[in-house]
């Protein structure tokens, strides 16, 4: 332990301090009253660099420091020689916290009555774990709770993703204002049936998304129709809402783009529409659409059909994992082994099992040995809150508005291992998709419920994000 200097006051510095309010619990008020809560706000250091060749410069333990220890005497604070910086400034310790506010008006009268005096600052606290500022973020507990998130806070003090691509081959988008920043371009719209389109054509340069509403026997005799999903906006929101905007929700991979490329509509879509999609989307060229002039490194498919792999798919995933593309699959909501459905059984994909918010397996995941890992799909048996939070419209039939909702399902599991691919691709482009799937099945954590065949683990963002810096 240095000493702990006491000194006696020689001419303070013209500077008034109002008397503090003594710090409790970590909040206080300051001396305007103003409310304070973070810690952030507070500083037990301080940092002096005095100028070459002055005494203070020489020996900070021993030296005259009349000015420093005057500015901030008023304020009731103490302070002692701590260590000196490589740079030869001093870190000096206060005998407690205060106010980021008054150090710097203490340091601002230091600087300005000592001339030997190059700079003096509060040493200032940063945090880990950036907690977005969304407003309805809250509600996302599928980012950030203990039992089942995904430890996204963690993971964006390393990375948010900036730079890379991702494909949602999808229903579209919407340009919702809380996702609209980070779609890349109006994507491609690979729907070649125009009663599936719903939009009037056949493929076209817009994969905006016109509603996939049906009526009741439209898809086949036993359906019942429904309101339109919005299912490709939701996706992406996960992937890459528009975060700290102070307003709706968070992203994953919020420094990622988007690249919209519809193959769903009316009735879903078909696997030739989809093998070209994935093509596109890698970077590959298509009879009669413009090139992709900004290839997706990662795609995100919330889509399950019956049956083996169709073997033009199987074609169009190979040739995107030549492309260094990863694929990324949704295990299905069936209940049942994921082995039976397209694209889960697909060689050479990310299959992603769901759980609910207990972290046990969600009622309707597939599973099986072809799953890779599990992420947070929700499951709203209990509570609608118990979904996954993103970005919708508000239409029922064509779109209205921007909305929010709680979906459920592999579909919303599997953007959720799709952010995190994005991040991880940040801080190492040079990662192929077989790197990928190794990291994230070594970095998965157990699951705290029972979730049998769901693959190595739960998804753990921050711990993936790390294996791929090293
Ligand atoms: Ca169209
Ligand atoms: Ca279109
Ligand atoms: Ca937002």
């Amino acid at each position: 332990m240095r000493p702990l200097f006491r000194f006696s006051l020689i001419a303070a510095a013209a500077i008034a301090f109002a008397p503090l309010t003594a710090l409790a619990g970590g909040a206080s008020i300051d001396p305007i009253g103003e409310a304070t809560t973070s810690h952030a706000d507070y500083a037990s250091n301080l940092i002096i660099k005095y100028r070459e060749g002055s005494a203070g410069r020489v020996n900070a333990n021993a030296l005259n420091m009349a000015v420093a220890h005057a500015a901030l005497l008023q304020s009731g604070a103490q302070m002692h020689y701590y260590r000196t910086l490589a740079s030869g400034a001093h870190v000096m310790q206060l005998n407690r916290e205060m106010p980021i506010r008054e150090l710097e008006a203490a340091a601002r009268a230091m600087v300005a009555t000592d001339p030997n005096i190059e700079f003096a600052e509060p040493d200032r606290r940063a945090y880990k774990a950036l907690t977005p500022n969304d407003t309805q973020y809250t509600k996302q507990w599928h980012y950030f709770e203990k039992t089942a998130g995904i430890n996204a806070p963690a993971a964006w003090d390393a990375s948010t993703g900036n730079g890379v691509v991702v494909a949602v081959l999808d229903t579209g988008y919407r340009p919702h204002g809380d996702l609209a920043r980070n779609i890349v371009s109006a994507g491609y719209d690979m729907v070649t049936n125009v009663s599936t389109a719903n939009d009037g054509n056949g493929r076209d340069n817009s994969a905006l998304d016109p509603g996939d509403w049906h009526f009741a026997g439209q898809c086949s005799s036993d359906d019942r129709g429904g309101n339109s999903s919005w299912h490709g906006s939701h996706v992406s929101g996960t992937i890459a809402a528009v975060t700290n905007n102070g307003a709706g929700v968070a992203g994953v991979a919020f420094g990622a783009k988007i690249l919209p490329v519809r193959v769903l509509g009316r009735c879903g879509g078909q696997a030739s529409d989809m093998a070209d999609a994935i093509t596109w989307a890698a970077g590959g060229g298509v009879w009669g659409v413009p090139a992709n002039t900004t290839p997706a490194r990662v795609i995100n498919m919330s889509i399950s059909g019956t049956g083996s792999c169709p073997a033009a798919m199987q074609n169009a995933i190979n040739f995107a994992r030549s492309r260094n593309t990863v694929v990324v699959v949704a295990a299905g909501n069936f209940n049942k082994n994921s082995s039976g459905y397209w694209p889960a059984n697909c060689s050479g994909v990310i299959s992603v099992a769901a759980v609910g918010r207990t972290g046990g397996k969600a009622s309707y995941s597939n599973f099986g040995n072809l799953v890779t890992l599990a992420a947070p799909g929700g499951d709203m048996a209990n509570s609608q809150a118990d979904g996954v939070y993103s970005t919708v419209n508000t239409g029922t039939m064509s779109p209205v508005g921007d909305g929010y909702a709680f979906y459920q399902g592999t579909s919303m599991a599997t953007p959720h291992v799709v952010g995190t691919v994005a991040l991880m691709l940040a801080k190492k482009p040079s990662l192929t998709p077989d790197q990928v799937a190794s990291l994230l099945k070594s970095t998965a954590r157990s699951f705290p419920k029972t979730c049998d065949e769901c693959g190595a683990g739960m998804l753990d963002s921050a711990a993936a994000v790390a294996a791929a810096s090293r």
